[in-house]
C-alpha cells in the first residue's frame, strides 16, 4: 500500500510544519492577543500593576524582580507599550529554539 504510506508521510510532514509554526517566534497576532489580556483596563498600555498581575498569575514570580524588569523595559514613562511588551517576551525565550530542527 504505497499510497497509504505516502499519505501518512504527508500527514507527518504537515503536522511537523504546523508544530514549527506554533513554536516559532511569537507572531504579531499572538502578541497582540496576549497584550490585550494583560492590559486589563484596555488603555493600550500596560502599567506596573497590570504587569505584576500578569507575571504573578500562576502564583509564581517575585514582585521585586518583576518591578525591576518592568522599569528596565519601560524606560522613563513607566508604561509598557506593545513593542516593549514584545521585548519582554523575547527576553524570556532567550532565542534558544534557533536550531530546533537539529
Ligand atoms: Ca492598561
Amino acid at each position: 500500500m504505497p499510497n497509504f504510506k505516502l499519505t501518512l508521510l504527508a500527514t507527518v510532514i504537515a503536522t511537523m510544519g504546523l508544530t514549527s509554526v506554533a513554536q516559532a517566534e511569537p507572531n504579531e497576532k499572538w502578541v497582540k492577543k496576549r497584550f490585550a489580556k494583560v492590559d486589563t483596563n484596555a488603555d493600550e498600555m500596560i502599567d506596573l500593576e497590570e504587569y505584576i498581575a500578569f507575571r504573578t498569575r500562576n502564583g509564581k514570580g517575585k514582585i521585586k524582580g518583576i518591578t525591576k524588569q518592568f522599569n528596565k523595559v519601560t524606560g522613563d514613562d513607566d508604561l509598557l507599550n506593545l513593542e516593549e511588551f514584545k521585548a519582554t517576551l523575547k527576553n524570556k525565550k532567550g532565542g534558544k529554539k534557533k536550531n530546533k530542527k537539529d
